[in-house]
């Protein structure tokens, strides 16, 4: 196992392995016995592209080679930014053949988090387009002047262009139990950390979640979502569609018409998506335009998808609803296909694997009455053991023995379903995009009109939650623009500047003495509410 990562301890392992959760088989063995099986079939679809199995395979191959060439070895982190493309998928299994885990980032990630991941992984490498929806990524690049080698999908300026790394494959001798790549946390205190996930867990991820949905090689999945982030990646989506010979169409961007348009010259079969996307699609589907009727399978989670909005979906959409509960740590809990609909619409479906144990515990960590909310507790084959390097953290997020304390308070109802009910941990949910309280803080703690910052959710008919920074000013209070821009300077992601600034004298306190969040997400609720516009 990798240095710095928590290996299951050896009679889970063992249990998992018996069991059959865990198959000694890396994550890019099934691409190859698809490329020798059914070389032309095609795997990959973009709206102007297409690659078969056996192209996608032979690619793997020489980009594997390529990138030993440039000096990555077995072992090695590689940061890899990229949009829904082929070259996403490409570079991923060729990093998975390497034995070189990528670390996936988000394309919306910007100078603070790019540099946090790569100096987090301890990364030898950087892989990044040219450009991707009007930003250079090359610019970006050029400033982090990160240690090691920068590659660029497309136009490669200065760097290593990627579509000329074709090498010969290298032969490697990569462990199933060792891992495979790495996640990112939504994040809670500090900068969000690295979660390592195994060819074995993931494997099972993979597998668990395409048999739940009833995955076939008919099946054709739409990725809308990022594809670096674990729903699009492998619940059951691009990773879990390729295992069963299926074909995945990788959407340029989440804008719903172009998504439309490929529903329907693709005719796909499956997607995912987070709620407010989930909205949108209902909206667009009520008009009628577009040939949806091959879609057999819509996922939405993220975030709390409402009953109200799940049950106007499948009249919509004329497809199945699968709700889906997940985290980059493991735990998946989805519908299944025999759920009746108002089970789907009002849980988050079950765990997937029949060795997932959930604990609901209260603030003192005994187990709540069946069907009382609290939070919720998890470990099984495919939830990880520790973060990455983080061994102080792992000691408080995890109890003595094995359990992730997840931050979030669910219901446990006696059929197995869950329900989420909100969370304890200190993050804002807008829209499946998570914002780390703490992080956004220390951001406008260092402006200089700032005296102290705290970050808390209020409610948006939309995303759900929006950011609202409270600030006590020193001195002239400042404006969100003045905040915004000073974020945007220091090189904070997109999604995570606040949406709105609320200025007071100074911050509510519990009887401990600590900012009182929950009295602070009262005053937003109420102004919010009450129209208050500033
Ligand atoms: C997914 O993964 P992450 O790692 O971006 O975020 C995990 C967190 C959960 O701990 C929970 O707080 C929230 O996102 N969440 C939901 C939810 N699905 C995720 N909260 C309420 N209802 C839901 N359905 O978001 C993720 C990973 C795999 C599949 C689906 C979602």
């Amino acid at each position: 196992m990798l240095e710095g990562c928590v290996p299951w301890p050896e009679e889970f392992a063992r249990r998992y392995r018996d069991r059959g959760h865990w198959r000694p088989e890396r994550l890019d063995e099934r691409l190859r016995e698809w490329a020798r099986r059914d070389p032309d079939r095609i795997a990959l679809v973009e709206p102007e592209r297409r690659m078969t199995y056996g192209e996608l395979d032979g690619r793997a191959d020489r980009l594997a080679g390529g990138l030993h060439a440039l000096g990555i070895a077995a072992g090695d982190r590689v940061v890899v930014q990229l949009p829904n493309t082929l070259e996403f998928v490409a570079v991923t299994f060729a990093l998975l053949r390497l034995g070189a885990p990528p670390v996936f980032a988000l394309p919306s990630h910007r100078d603070s988090e790019l540099r946090h991941l790569h100096e987090a992984s301890g990364a030898v490498a950087l892989v990044v387009p040219d450009r991707y929806l009007g930003y250079d990524h090359r610019e970006l690049a050029r400033r982090l002047a990160l240690p090691g080698t920068v590659v660029v999908a497309g136009d490669a300026e200065e760097f290593h262009p990627l579509d000329r790394l074709d090498a010969d494959p290298v032969r490697t001798d990569v462990d199933p139990a060792d891992v495979a790549l790495f996640l990112l946390s939504g994040g809670t205190t500090g900068k969000p950390k690295l979660i390592p996930r195994t060819h074995e867990d993931y494997g099972y991820n993979l597998r668990a979640s395409a048999e739940n949905a009833r995955l076939t090689e008919r099946d054709v999945y739409l990725a809308v979502l990022p594809a670096g982030h674990n729903y699009a990646l492998a619940c059951p989506g691009i990773l879990g569609t390729l295992h069963v010979g299926g074909r995945v169409v990788l959407a340029p961007t989440a804008a719903v018409d172009d998504a439309f348009t490929l529903v329907e010259r693709e005719r796909v079969t499956v997607t995912g998506l987070v709620p407010p996307l989930a909205l949108l699609w209902t909206d667009m589907a009520e008009l009628g335009d577009t040939d949806l009727s091959s879609l057999r399978l819509v996922q939405v989670g993220g975030a709390k998808f409402s009953a109200e909005a799940a049950r106007r979906f499948t009249p919509a959409l004329g497809c199945a609803l699968q709700q889906s509960f997940g985290m980059a740590e493991g735990l998946l809990s989805q519908s299944a296909p025999d759920d009746p609909p108002e089970v789907v619409a009002t849980t988050q479906g079950r765990p997937i694997s029949p060795d997932d144990e959930v604990r609901v515990v209260d603030e003192a960590g005994r187990d709540v009455p069946p069907g009382e909310p609290g939070e919720l507790l998890v470990r099984g084959p495919y939830t990880f053991r520790g973060y990455y390097r983080a061994d102080e953290h792992n000691a408080r997020v995890f109890t003595p023995d094995g359990f992730f304390r997840t931050g979030d308070v669910v219901r446990l109802l006696p059929s197995g379903h869950l329900v989420v009910e909100g969370r304890i941990k200190d993050q804002i949910n807008r829209g499946g995009d998570k914002v780390p309280a703490e992080e956004l803080e220390d951001h406008v703690l260092a402006h200089p009109a700032v005296h102290d910052c705290a970050v808390v959710a209020m409610p948006d008919p939309v995303l759900g939650e929006r950011t609202c920074a409270f600030v006590v000013p020193r001195g002239e209070p400042p404006q969100l623009a003045d905040i915004v821009g000073h974020l945007r300077e220091r090189g904070v992601a997109a999604f995570k500047l606040p949406d709105r600034l609320e200025v007071l004298p100074a911050f509510p306190r519990t009887p401990v003495g600590k900012v009182d969040k929950a009295r602070l997400r009262e005053i937003v609720r109420q102004r919010v509410a009450a129209g208050a516009s500033r």
